[in-house]
């Protein structure tokens, strides 16, 4: 896929919301929004207002069997939704999201999905949500950033924006390109360290950067943050710890088998190089 600069190949978000000034906030600074001028990506937003039919233009209504606060409707999201991805069975409709607390939680993986899509489309929902009958209807993914709760849906589809756009080619210049990143691996960040090498802290105390960082030995470094990642991560994500073990040991497993077939010629006389 060519995320290349400009036009009909750069990946695509559209934005379903009644906030459409919320678009693109902080998306439209830094490198987002410079690789958004550049057309690596594009950002189209749809004021649900727009597709109300009646005089005052309502969106929302009165929660059937009673309760507090008001429903988004199904007949105006229906008709925004439609007209953005050709309705629920047409072609390439790409990935369509509804952002709410009850959805699949966001994780790295899902964002490298979302990326790999070209067109994805985010229903911001408000008040106490939507019609159920158009997540039904729409096969609309719900996704959820974590357990609480906002005001809607918009800071949250700025922060999926976020994580799917600085994965983009040529957005972030080449920090991530290797997949140096700990999270690639499935850790969380090793502590990092800048100017000056001897700090006074507010309490007027000394604080050092780690030797290791200061030898210039990059093979030490390397393995310094490795363990510090590792640590960290045992620590504070006893979740992210066990899958991270899981995945070491199935890895040098396969390393273990493909040795022991390596080692010993096969039947076409390869198997001993690498
Ligand atoms: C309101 C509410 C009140 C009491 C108990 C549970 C409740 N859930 C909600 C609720 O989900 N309101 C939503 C507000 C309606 C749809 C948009 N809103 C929303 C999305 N709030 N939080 C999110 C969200 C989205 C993704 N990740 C985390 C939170």
């Amino acid at each position: 896929m060519n995320h290349g600069a400009a036009g009909p190949l750069a990946w695509t978000v559209r934005v379903l919301t009644l906030f459409p000034e919320m678009f693109p906030g902080s998306l439209g600074l830094s490198l987002a929004g410079k690789a958004l001028e550049n057309g690596v990506w594009s950002l189209e937003t749809v004021d649900i207002r727009a597709f109300a039919r009646d005089k005052h233009r309502s969106v929302d209504d009165t929660p059937f069997g009673g309760g507090p606060g008001m429903v988004m409707r199904p007949d105006v999201l229906d008709a925004a939704l439609t007209q953005v991805t050709g309705g629920p069975d047409a072609p390439d409709r790409g990935r369509v999201i509804y952002l709410s607390p009850r959805g699949r939680l966001l994780d790295q993986e899902l964002v490298r999905e979302l990326v790999a899509t070209p067109t994805l489309t985010i229903l911001c929902g408000r008040y106490e949500g939507i019609d159920e009958r158009v997540i039904e209807a729409h096969r609309l993914e719900e996704v959820s950033l974590g357990d609480f709760v906002l005001s809607g849906g918009e800071p949250a589809a700025l922060c999926l924006i976020d994580a799917c756009v600085r994965l983009l080619p040529g957005v972030m210049g080449n920090v991530d390109t290797a997949g140096e990143e700990s999270f690639e691996w499935g850790l969380l960040e090793y502590p990092h360290y800048t100017r000056p090498a001897v700090w006074q802290d507010p309490r007027g105390q000394e604080r050092v950067v780690p030797e290791v960082l200061l030898s210039g030995h990059h093979e030490r470094v390397r393995a310094w943050r490795l363990a510090e990642a590792e640590r960290i991560t045992r620590d504070r994500r006893p979740d992210l710890w066990g899958r991270y073990e899981q995945r070491k040991r199935a890895e040098e497993e396969a390393k273990t088998i493909r040795k022991r077939s390596g080692r010993r010629p096969g039947r076409f006389g390869e198997g001993s190089e690498g």
